[in-house]
C-alpha cells in the first residue's frame, strides 16, 4: 500500500541492443577496419575504446549511430519489452522510459519515439522522457547500464540499479550498487524492495 512506485527504465543497453546494433552496422560499413568484439568491450563509451584502438576509428564509430535508421533498427534485448509491459500493467507502479538522445538530433529523438511505439505500443509514448541529465528526473528506481550517472543534481531521488551489459560486466563488485544481470533476473523483487 502507499504511493505508487516510480520506475525509470533506460533504453540503450537495457531495452534496445545498442552494442549489437552498433557492431553489426560498423562491420557492414567498414569491413576492412578492426573492431572490438562484444566480449572485449570495456567502458561505457564505444567511441573512446575505438579511439584507443586507432585514433581515426573514434569518428568512424560515431558515424554509425549518427546515421539514419540506427536507433529504429535496434533489436529489443531479451525480456525487456515484456518486463516494461508488465510494469505498466501494475496498478502500484508508474513506469517511464528515460533515455539520453545524442546531440546529433537529426534522427535519434524521432527514432527513439518510433522504437517505443513499434515495440511497446502507442500508449507507452506517454511515458517517454528524453533528457541529457537523468539526475533531474525524480523516481524511486533507475534501471540503467551506465555505471556513473551524473548531472547537476548531486542527490538524485532514485536508486540506480546497474543493468549488466558487455561493457560493465567486468567492473569490480560494488556492494553499494545493486545489479540486474538481465531481464530474467528478479526485477520484481528489486521493485518490491523500494515500495513503502
Ligand atoms: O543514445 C545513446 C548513445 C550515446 O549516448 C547515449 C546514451 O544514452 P543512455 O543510455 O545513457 O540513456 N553514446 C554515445 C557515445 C559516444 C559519443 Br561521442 C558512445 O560511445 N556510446 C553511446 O551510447
Amino acid at each position: 500500500s502507499g504511493k505508487k512506485l516510480r520506475v525509470l527504465v533506460d533504453m540503450d543497453g537495457v531495452l534496445a541492443d545498442f552494442e549489437g546494433g552498433f557492431l553489426k552496422k560498423y562491420k557492414a560499413r567498414y569491413p576492412r577496419e578492426p573492431f572490438v568484439e562484444l566480449e572485449d568491450r570495456r567502458g561505457f563509451w564505444v567511441s573512446a575504446q575505438y579511439g584507443r584502438l586507432r585514433s581515426d576509428l573514434c569518428e568512424k564509430a560515431i558515424s554509425i549511430w549518427e546515421s539514419k535508421d540506427f536507433f529504429i533498427d535496434l533489436e529489443p534485448l531479451p525480456g525487456g519489452v515484456e518486463a516494461v509491459r508488465e510494469m505498466a500493467k501494475m496498478e502500484n507502479t508508474d513506469v517511464f522510459i528515460c533515455t539520453s538522445p545524442i546531440k546529433h538530433y537529426k534522427h535519434c529523438p524521432h527514432e527513439k519515439y518510433a522504437w517505443v511505439e513499434k515495440h511497446l505500443g502507442h500508449d507507452l509514448l506517454e511515458r517517454v522522457i528524453l533528457t541529457r541529465d537523468k539526475t533531474l528526473i525524480s523516481g524511486d528506481i533507475l534501471i540503467d547500464d551506465k555505471p556513473d550517472i551524473l548531472g547537476v543534481e548531486p542527490k538524485p531521488t532514485w536508486e540506480h540499479i546497474l543493468f549488466t551489459a558487455c561493457h560493465n560486466k567486468h567492473l569490480p563488485a560494488d556492494p553499494s550498487q545493486r545489479r540486474l544481470q538481465s531481464w530474467w533476473d528478479d526485477w520484481r523483487s528489486v521493485l518490491d524492495s523500494r515500495r513503502k
